[in-house]
């Protein structure tokens, strides 16, 4: 089967949440969505949203390169199976990662649609078919206690809350009342996004102990020193911005090895070099006992719906993946917004025609 045109669309969704403290001061989330069409008009959809502040491209450049790979797409045939779409992207080393997620997440639907497949049986044959979800907790003091609440009562077993944005005794304080809202049997984690140098991470280590905490990401500015923060306070890590960094560096970067101290790495497609390249780096952080957890970058519904298989593909202890943040999304590219309040998220839907809403987006190819 082979393809027979492409088609692309722009969308701006308003964002309702700040990435980071460093990162995206944006109130759009804008990005691309494309079309993969093939013979007997079936399609495939992907997309390419580079994040500000955690992606290395910007949207104009990610969509200079859309144009022109896009349309070398036409006359192609669609990969057959995983191992193809695999072969491929080896054979194109350069292409930047929201780019590589988008295409190739268009490449796999299509391809999943064909056979009638699931994306994620498509991608592993033992796939799961759904995945919980970590809730997200951004906010107020105030209103992270409340979402918590809320977020149990909708049946959700993991959090995350950020932390690193206040003095060091008010997250404390955030942090003794979310674990009291959820309960011991909750799992707890938390993120600092690099917000610390290392006495305040070392303090505020120490002091979250008796909390139980699953994992806090990024505790430090500089990660060359994670594994002494590690060591010397025993505080389970995670990495995330870090692998980012990884994925798209030159030269001879660490390796998965080097970080085998680290009890999660956080894997978000759209910053880690795209579906295929993702799905490496959780293969590699599995054989060195570091648990991957798949992650979104505030894409939209069809990004999404590439994160939770490619996260029903490569957990295979099934912790939550940290997908819940269609919430933060102030609108939908979709006909109707669904399924942001599930605590899981079903990964054996067939790709078919999304309800896409052609009117929230703009043509540009
Ligand atoms: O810091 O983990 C982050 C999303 C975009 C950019 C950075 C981050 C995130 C998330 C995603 O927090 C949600 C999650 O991991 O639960
Ligand atoms: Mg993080």
């Amino acid at each position: 089967m082979r393809v027979e045109s492409v088609e692309l669309y722009r969308y701006a969704i308003p964002l309702l949440v700040r990435p980071s403290l460093q990162g995206a001061q944006a109130r759009l989330r804008n990005g691309l969505l494309l079309r993969i069409v093939s013979e007997r008009d079936l399609s495939g959809w992907g997309e390419i949203a580079p994040l500000p502040g955690f992606s290395k491209e910007t949207l104009s450049e990610a969509q200079a390169l859309v144009l022109s790979e896009a349309l070398n797409l036409v006359g192609r045939e669609v990969p057959e199976t995983y191992d193809d779409l695999s072969r491929e992207v080896d054979a194109r080393r350069n292409r930047i990662s929201s780019v590589a997620f988008g295409i190739e997440l268009g490449l796999a639907s299509l391809s999943a649609g064909i056979r009638g497949l699931s994306l994620a049986e498509w991608m592993a044959p033992s796939a799961r078919t759904s995945v919980p979800v970590s809730a997200l907790l951004s906010g107020s003091e105030e209103e992270v206690v409340k979402m918590a609440r809320a977020r149990l009562n909708c049946g959700f077993k993991t959090f995350k809350l950020k932390v690193g944005r206040s003095t060091i005794d008010k997250d404390l304080e955030t942090v003794r009342r979310v674990r009291d809202a959820i309960g011991s049997q909750s799992v707890l984690r938390l993120d600092a996004n690099r917000a610390w140098e290392y006495d305040d991470a070392r303090r505020f280590a120490e002091a979250i102990l008796p909390f139980d905490t699953a994992f806090i990401e990024e505790p430090l500015r500089d990660w060359a020193q994670l594994k002494k923060l590690h060591d010397e306070t025993s505080i389970p890590v995670a990495l995330d911005e870090t692998v980012s960094e990884l994925a798209v560096s030159g030269g001879s970067p660490p390796t998965a090895e080097d970080f085998s101290f680290a009890t999660a790495a956080i894997l978000k497609p759209t910053l880690t070099g795209g579906l295929v390249e993702t799905r490496r780096w959780a293969d590699r952080f599995n054989a060195v006992g570091v648990e991957p957890v798949l992650s979104s970058s505030f894409e939209s519904e069809i990004g999404l719906s590439g994160l939770v298989a490619l996260a029903a593909a490569v957990s295979g202890s099934g912790w939550a993946a940290g997908l819940d943040t269609l919430r933060y999304l102030g609108g939908s590219v979709l006909d109707e917004h669904r399924g942001a309040e599930s605590a899981t998220l079903p990964a054996d839907e067939i790709p078919g025609r999304p309800a896409v809403n052609m009117n929230a987006l703009t043509r540009i190819l």
